[in-house]
């Protein structure tokens, strides 16, 4: 554990004695600086940091093995690959998409002139309800771009069904979802397309990084164009592309994060596991059930609903005493993307009533590789006296 309860005056009231060192929502995972070293030493004898660099063509074939698929393309972020992902891909229109979500999801969608149209969640898990995305689809819809939230998996069948009869891409946002399987599969291989984020606060990370995973091979060329500015080569530019490189520290980085992937989820789990057991029994704290058993989960966050007429305080309330205790977790996804000031005038037609009630309740409590099992039973304690 690294941090050690500390005195503090407000320790009583508050039922939990606060903690010296904050304990954040997560931290990233780093490898041993003495392997980081190693790989920096590399790059400064390659005297080359970026535009496809030998690290990064090495970490991409790692990708390629691991997702199993050689339809993979790295991007200096998760969002620049959503974004250059649907520009490929050429969708236009409508996109049924979900208001439960990190805010870069839907401006993807805005930056490439799509009109969002938001659709409720399911209570169990939070993403997409495949009932209602169906309901909403129009003449105009040309995709579904559902979200793994929390490294939960979609419907993936039901919204597979639904895209192939309406003929809509589909379309996954991925971001937390990296080492999920679905009946033994990679959840990249669901889909149209998946983005993954390899941001410094997701399980897996580059520091900053995005990944693309794709079923079409003849993408590849099209999303290598977008990210190197739409260059063919040094004299001809083929479409307007941009700049969404991914640099050779990151390759780096991801190289060495991925060696001890299995380490870092297996911890996670094991802070999972004492998070649902203290809390299973606390009225008014809901956690949401274990997966079924074709799932192969990531542990990536740890989501709670906080009921307040059950739990006797509001998750807000909650929020705050925890801060006051240097706990810090978060509340994602609230607001709803939805209730952004730039998204509120996007005419929505369902009621989102069960991502409205998911957003008041929602708290997602720390889990990081770092953190320790005491520090944990010291959370459920304050969540359950
Ligand atoms: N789609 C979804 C569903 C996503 O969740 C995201 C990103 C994206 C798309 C876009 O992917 P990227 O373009 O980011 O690759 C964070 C992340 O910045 C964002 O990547 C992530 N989702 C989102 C859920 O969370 P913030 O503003 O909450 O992060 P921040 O800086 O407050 O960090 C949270 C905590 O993590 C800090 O309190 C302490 C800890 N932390 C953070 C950083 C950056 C560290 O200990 N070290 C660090 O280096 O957005």
């Amino acid at each position: 554990m690294r941090s050690s309860p500390g005195t503090h005056p407000q320790s009583e009231r508050i039922g939990l004695t606060p903690f010296d060192e904050p304990i954040y929502v997560t931290r990233p995972y780093l490898p041993p600086i003495e392997e980081f070293a190693a790989g920096l030493r590399e790059i400064w004898d390659n005297k080359w940091l970026t535009n496809n660099g030998p690290v990064l063509r090495r970490f991409t074939g790692q990708l390629s093995r691991y997702f199993g698929t050689d339809n993979v393309c790295l991007f200096n972020n998760g969002t620049l690959a959503l974004q250059l992902g649907l520009q490929g891909m050429g969708i236009s229109g409508e996109v049924i998409t979900t208001p439960f979500t990190f805010v870069a999801t839907t401006h993807a969608l805005y930056w490439n002139k799509l009109r969002p149209v938001f659709v409720d969640i399911e209570p169990d898990y939070y993403t997409l309800d495949p009932e209602k995305a169906e309901a909403a689809i129009t003449p105009w819809t040309s995709a579904i771009l559902a979200v793994h939230v929390f490294g939960y998996p979609c419907k993936v069948k039901e919204l597979a069904d639904i895209a192939r009869r309406h003929n809509l891409a589909l379309i996954y946002d991925a971001a937390h979802a990296f080492g999920v399987e679905v009946d033994g599969k990679s959840i990249a291989h669901y889909g149209d397309m998946s983005m993954f984020s390899f941001h410094a606060t997701k399980l897996y990370h580059s520091m900053e990084g995005g990944m693309l995973t794709f079923q079409d091979s003849g993408l590849k060329q099209t999303f290598d164009y977008l990210k190197n500015f739409g260059f063919k080569n040094q004299v001809e530019v083929v479409m307007p592309g941009t700049n969404a490189k991914m640099n050779e520290m990151q390759a780096l980085m991801g190289i060495l994060v991925l060696k001890h992937m299995d380490e870092i989820v297996e911890k996670k789990r094991t802070i999972e596991a004492l998070y649902r057991e203290r809390l299973a029994n606390v009225p008014g704290i809901r956690i949401p059930p274990p997966l079924s058993s074709n799932v192969r989960h990531n542990y990536g966050y740890v989501p709670v609903e906080v009921d307040e007429a059950e739990f006797g305080m509001s998750r807000d309330r909650v929020y705050e005493k925890l801060k006051k205790c240097n706990v810090h977790p978060r509340r994602y996804f609230y607001p709803l993307v939805s209730d952004f000031a730039c998204y509120q005038n996007v005419q929505t037609r369902d009621p989102l009533t069960v991502a409205k009630g998911v957003a008041r309740r929602i708290l997602t409590l720390p889990t990081y590789y770092d953190l320790g099992l005491d520090t944990v039973a010291r959370i459920c304690e304050f969540l359950s006296a």
